[in-house]
């Protein structure tokens, strides 16, 4: 278990000290900015507060090296099972309090003995959100290969045992005290004709409706949809339409998640939300970046207008809606801590820039039909600086002003470099 370390989160003491030099200049700009919004009708403090229970669950595998399919550069003290992945993630949490949830993945993260993982998030200051089976990948001791699909493979034998990963996955979720399954399937084809379109996705249907049939009350299942790899030719849950029409066919315990990343180029994400929302099936959503396809780079890096413009719609349905947010994201060439603690602030960022609105003026200038002033007005929030917002949020909370400086300061990936033997390069892969 994790005895193995102490969890920053143990040590406020530290974080506190950390802090001490940098509080005067975070408190001169928050109240400025407090000044400044109180002139557009703005109280600062509702903002801070939202922010404050905000929160983005980290995958569990994110914390390790990412990859890609032409190789893996692993990094020092890399963690070696789901204990390990725990305490990385206790960090993360620790110096941004924006990260209180873990998505686990499974079979990766399935040790035999639920309840000490269960234990060892509560330990690290964590708990769990939405996991994720893995049938796009053939596992250990596994009877059936993947390799030409799981849930809607022409053999039933396959099908069904993948349908029994994902009611395995059900189990651990409620062992874990999480609520929500999420289905990402690799089943495409990579050749024009290999595949009958309909069927395969007839085959996906009749599979996705024994796993949601076996939920229990209250449990959601969550389809996430990819428009290519490792399918190149055609994916069977190929976009929002797809998914939303499975998701509609599977009754109310099924609904979509959009991950940034898996989509056409150029598509209009926030329209994809807007839509979603309309028909009541967004339930979850990814972050990550990406300039060409699907990058999974970290969240805000490339393009944190379209964030900002997707939590425009989030923000707008936050009576209706609650999504459950996760990163997604691969990290080749940092610290994986580093990226997400970086990339949970940036979500945190765009989520306070979209609570900027004001949705008055904008309704009215809409309305007019008055494109400037509608466009002037979502930019008036997008470009206001909510940095100390996000920083006094966090010290309130017990985390770090400046999380990558007070990380670094902390040696903690020197620690576990020390107890954690370097692993081998091999490879590609997002593990
Ligand atoms: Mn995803």
């Amino acid at each position: 278990m994790s005895e193995r370390h102490v969890p920053l989160a143990a040590d406020t003491g530290f974080i506190q000290e950390q802090n001490r030099p940098r509080m005067a200049d975070m408190t001169d700009d928050y109240d400025e900015l407090g000044h400044r919004l109180s002139r557009r009708g703005i109280e600062i403090e509702k903002i801070t507060a939202a922010v404050g229970a905000f929160g983005v669950a980290i995958p569990t595998w994110g914390v390790g090296t990412g990859g890609t399919r032409f190789a893996r550069f692993p990094g020092p003290g890399e963690p070696r099972d789901i204990f390990d992945k725990l305490a990385d993630c206790g960090v993360i949490q620790a110096l941004t309090r924006a990260t209180p949830t873990v998505s686990p993945h499974f079979p990766w993260d399935d040790t035999g003995d639920i309840a000490a993982v269960r234990e060892a998030g509560a330990h690290n200051g964590l708990g769990f959100d939405a996991v994720n089976s893995n049938t796009f990948q053939d596992s250990p001791g596994q009877k059936l290969s993947y390799k030409f699909g799981s849930l809607s493979h022409t053999d039933p034998a396959v099908r069904a045992q993948a349908v029994a990963h994902n009611l395995r996955c059900v189990e651990l979720a409620v062992g874990l005290g999480s609520t929500a399954l999420t289905v990402w399937i690799g089943d495409g084809a990579n050749f024009p004709g290999q595949q009958h379109a309909a069927r395969a996705f007839e085959r996906y249907i009749a599979s996705m409706t024994e796993i949601v049939g076996a939920v229990p009350d209250g449990f959601r299942v969550f389809l996430e949809h990819k428009m290519y790899e490792p399918a190149f030719y055609a994916t069977v849950i190929q976009d929002w339409g797809s998914s939303l029409l499975a998701a509609q066919e599977l009754g109310p315990k099924a609904s979509c998640l959009v991950d940034l990343g898996h989509h056409a180029p150029n598509v209009n994400v926030e329209m994809v939300v807007a839509r979603l929302i309309h028909v009541g099936k967004l339930a979850g959503f990814h972050f990550n970046d990406s300039r060409y396809g699907d990058d999974d780079l970290d969240a805000g890096a490339i393009d944190p207008h379209r964030l900002f413009l997707v939590f425009n719609e989030l923000v707008d349905a936050a009576d209706r809606i609650a999504p459950a947010y996760m990163l997604d994201q691969s990290h080749n060439v940092t610290d994986p801590i580093e990226s997400l603690m970086t990339s949970a602030i940036e979500v945190q960022r765009a989520y306070a820039q979209a609570l900027l609105v004001d949705r008055i003026a904008l309704a009215g200038f809409q309305d007019a039909n008055d494109a400037m002033l509608a466009s002037q007005t979502l930019r008036r929030a997008y470009t206001t600086d909510v940095g100390p917002i996000l920083a006094v949020a966090r010290s309130r909370h017990g985390g770090a002003i400046e999380p990558v400086a007070a990380y670094r300061a902390s040696g903690y990936r020197g620690r576990v470099a020390a107890e954690r033997p370097a692993r081998a390069g091999g490879g590609g892969g997002i593990v």
